[in-house]
């Protein structure tokens, strides 16, 4: 029986999430507080075995995964891998038998970045809502298939980063490898619409906090949600804790 575990992580606080700006595409790193996050989040993992990492290629994301990373009491190297040739050696070693490999390959692809958030990059979330109308911009941040003026929909974000997740995440799943996925509010959300089976109203409600560590187990080509997606709840971090021991590895 092969059952393996898939966390998804949104990256710590951004300096632009602080500053309460649109942010998309534009290649911010973490503040401090989001360092901060991104090391209580690999506390929270620490135990969790961790054979291959993704994450977008924008660095807030990266800053994440590597920092949650250093709080692994394995301390295994992240590494990430820049072509194809770095790749196909990963993918040999991680799939022969009987290695105790010290290196965690770590993939980093577009298709994982946050929604291009079009011509509200930059501008204040606030000031925004106060100009064009709260419930126009709640819209535009939430709504499944209207895109923001020159910008992606979740339902464009979704095809590029589902499809992605499904081409090269699940494969890796189901050959019984465990994977972190480090990305952003509206990529992990719409990979979360595909693993939850929400609907396009449904998703609406969903809203993912920095830094707090999302449990899933994959077993018979399932997906089984371990650990609450839905705010820095209580709730959901004792799931995960409790859950950890579950695990067969
Ligand atoms: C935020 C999320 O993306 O946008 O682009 O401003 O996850 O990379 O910080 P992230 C952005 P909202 O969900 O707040 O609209």
């Amino acid at each position: 029986k092969t059952e393996s575990a898939l966390i998804l992580i949104r990256h710590g606080e951004s300096l632009w999430n602080s500053k309460n700006l649109f942010t998309g595409c534009v290649d911010v790193p973490l503040s401090e507080k989001g360092v901060n996050e991104a090391i209580e989040a690999g506390k929270r993992i620490s135990d969790m075995p961790v054979d291959m990492i993704f994450t977008s290629a924008l660095i807030r994301a990266q800053m994440t995964a590597m920092l949650a990373m250093t709080q692994h009491h394995r301390q295994k190297v992240p590494v990430i891998l820049h072509n194809e040739s770095e790749r196909a050696e990963a993918w040999s070693r991680i799939f022969s038998e009987g290695t105790d490999d010290e290196v965690i390959p770590v993939v980093t692809a577009w298709q994982l970045n946050e929604r291009m958030y079009g011509e509200l990059q930059g501008l204040n979330k606030k000031e925004t809502a106060d100009k064009f109308g709260a419930e126009k911009v709640h819209e535009w941040r939430r709504s499944y298939d209207i895109p923001p003026p020159n910008g992606e929909s979740l339902e464009m974000c979704a095809k590029r980063s589902v499809e992605y997740f499904k081409k090269n995440v699940v494969p890796m799943l189901s050959a019984g490898k465990n994977i972190m996925i480090a990305a952003h509010g509206n990529s992990l959300r719409a990979i979360i619409m595909y693993l939850d089976s929400l609907t396009p109203q449904e998703v609406i409600e969903l809203e993912l906090t920095t830094g707090i560590p999302m449990l899933y187990t994959f077993k018979d080509s399932k997906f089984l949600r371990r650990g609450s997606p839905v705010g820095p709840t209580v709730a959901g971090v004792y799931a995960l804790t409790k859950v950890r021991d579950q695990l067969e590895f």
